[in-house]
């Protein structure tokens, strides 16, 4: 017989560790260990929604026939990490070799690679992404700088994916210029899915209440999907409800509305719950069906076919060095107010409000206010990722640390994209109603009711000038910089020190 090791972010059926089964001899084990639930202090719903799917996908297996051992968290004998449980399950069943599919992070491989079990351990690789890492370095080899673009074309030729003969439907690739629609006031946001937690999410909703008081984050209300089912559920309802709206308004954002037209799958996606290539076909099909715009749906088939999995290439492309980047040498600690703790910048504020509420804040408000701050402020990146690694439901490592270290901190130099995503309060003000709300006025430039984006945004160019100014998609900036009376730029340097120096020493901003 063979141990199939299944991990908590490997929960569907077709993952390709239990692609041969022999459901009579073999044994699936699954375990929940205070390694991995502790390594980082995970928000308390993150990891009440990787429990509570894993005990059901372990109860669908089990209903299904299959034998599975499943250590929960305060078994007795549980021994905390993947590698002492897998040990100690081979010690039982004394299994010819054990099965299990890639870990989708360098750090849970790395270690795996490690152990010895006196049997085989046979990796096989992960079928649910699209590109494989050899297709990837393929693909990225010789390239100095990448460019997501030009990979997502690769990938939509690859599945036919919105495609006529070898053409994209429609006569171009991308759409994006038409997702950036500000947020009209009065937009009619549907209800995003949820469900009524059962006895199994309620015993876990108990276990981490108990356990993990001193994470941050809340645990109620609960209302995550955590079976397939439910989740083919909330893919469903974001097809038929949002997915038409989805393009439009990309990039907007509107306060007390967390949800948008976004299609909050990414925590569904990530487990294993949903497969990307069938919410990308389900997509499309609404298109073909006339049910949703062009720019919606191919806004949205590139954020998973080609944001997705270049950010998972870039990854394992450059793991383990990539963690160490930090180009601009950036210091700053985090500062407290990430934990919730007040600040007068409303946009700041919404937004971690509704990461503690939730476990998620959707793509712009992750990088063009939580982004945007970390970089201009000058936050240290182990720091920056720690914290997105804690705080949404749907970080694992391969996603959350290139769009950390390379889409918002540049910390890589320029190599995930080709700029830095740094903007002034006018963007989010634009962007969004949070400014209406705010203490500080955006129109202003300097002085102590300015918008802190305005002059942060200016001292981080003029601080980092040496490493930035030959990038040539920054040189209008600088040439406006260049420009400036001396007094005004004397005001910058003079509102950034004070602010920064505040932030230093803990003081409310
Ligand atoms: P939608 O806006 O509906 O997009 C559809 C899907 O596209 C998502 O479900 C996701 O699977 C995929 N997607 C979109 N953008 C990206 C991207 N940049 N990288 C990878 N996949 C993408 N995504 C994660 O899944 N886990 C993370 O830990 C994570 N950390 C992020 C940190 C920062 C600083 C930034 C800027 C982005 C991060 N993202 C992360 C990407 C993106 O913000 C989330 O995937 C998205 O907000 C999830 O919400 P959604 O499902 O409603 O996405
Ligand atoms: C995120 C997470 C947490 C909090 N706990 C567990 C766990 O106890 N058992 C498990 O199998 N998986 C868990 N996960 C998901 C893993 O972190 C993820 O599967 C690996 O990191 C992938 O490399
Ligand atoms: Fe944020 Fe500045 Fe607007 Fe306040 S004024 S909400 S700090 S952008």
């Amino acid at each position: 017989m063979n141990l199939r090791f299944i991990l908590g972010d490997q929960l569907n059926l077709k993952i390709s560790s239990l692609s041969d089964i022999d459901m009579k001899a073999d044994v699936i084990f699954m375990c929940e260990v205070w390694d991995e639930a502790s390594y980082v202090k995970h928000h308390k719903k993150k990891i009440s929604f990787i429990f509570s799917a894993m005990r059901h996908f372990a109860q669908e297996l089990k209903n299904k026939g299959y034998n599975v051992h499943y250590t929960t968290l305060k078994d007795p004998e549980n021994t905390g990490s993947f590698k002492s449980e897998v040990q100690r399950i081979v010690h039982t069943y004394k299994p010819f070799k054990v099965i299990v599919t890639e870990p989708s992070e360098y750090r849970v491989l790395t270690d795996m690679k490690k152990w010895n079990l006196h049997i085989p351990v046979e990796i096989r690789s992960d079928g649910r992404f699209l590109c494989s890492h050899k297709e990837f370095e393929h693909w990225a080899n010789g390239r100095k700088q990448m460019k997501m673009e030009y990979f997502y074309r690769e990938m939509r030729k690859k599945y036919s994916i919105l495609m006529e003969d070898d053409k994209p439907v429609g006569g171009k690739w991308n759409y994006d210029s038409e997702n950036r629609k500000p947020p009209k006031e009065k937009l009619n946001i549907p209800q995003t899915y949820t469900s009524e937690p059962d006895n199994i999410t309620n015993d876990v909703i108990k276990l981490v209440s108990e356990n993990f008081s001193n994470h941050f984050g809340d645990i109620d209300p609960f209302y995550f999907a955590i079976t397939r089912e439910q989740a083919l559920h909330a893919l469903e309802k974001f097809i038929q409800e949002r997915l038409i709206s989805f393009g439009d308004y990309q990039d907007a954002m509107i306060q007390n509305e967390p949800w948008m037209y976004h299609s909050h799958l990414s925590f569904y996606i990530n487990c294993g719950l949903l497969l990307p290539l069938e919410c990308v076909q389900a997509a499309e099909h609404a298109y073909n069906e006339g049910k949703a715009p062009l720019n919606a749906v191919e806004g949205f088939i590139r954020q998973i076919i080609g944001w997705r999995e270049y950010v998972r290439g870039i990854y394992w492309l450059k793991m383990p060095d990539y963690e160490q980047s930090n180009f601009l040498e950036a210091k700053r600690t985090l500062p407290h107010f990430f934990w919730g703790e007040e600040t007068q910048m409303n946009c700041l504020r919404q937004c971690i409000k509704e990461t503690k509420e939730n476990a998620y804040a959707h793509h712009i408000q992750r990088l063009m206010v939580l982004g945007n701050f970390s970089l201009i402020a000058g936050l240290d990146p182990d720091e920056v990722n720690e914290w997105y690694m804690i705080v949404y439901a749907d970080a694992y490592q391969w996603v959350e640390l290139p769009n950390v270290t390379g889409m918002i901190l540049f910390a890589d130099g320029g190599f995930l994209g080709s700029k830095p995503y740094a903007a002034s309060g006018s963007y989010i003000n634009k962007m969004s109603n949070y400014c209406k709300g705010c203490r500080y006025k955006v129109s202003k430039k300097n002085g102590p009711d300015a918008c802190p984006f305005n002059y942060l945004y200016w001292d981080f160019l003029i601080r980092n000038e040496d490493k930035l100014c030959r990038n040539h998609r920054l040189s209008m900036m600088y040439k406006t910089l260049g420009r400036m009376e001396d007094d005004k730029v004397q005001a910058i340097k003079e509102d950034s020190r004070r602010f920064l120096k505040m932030l230093d020493n803990n003081e409310k901003v």
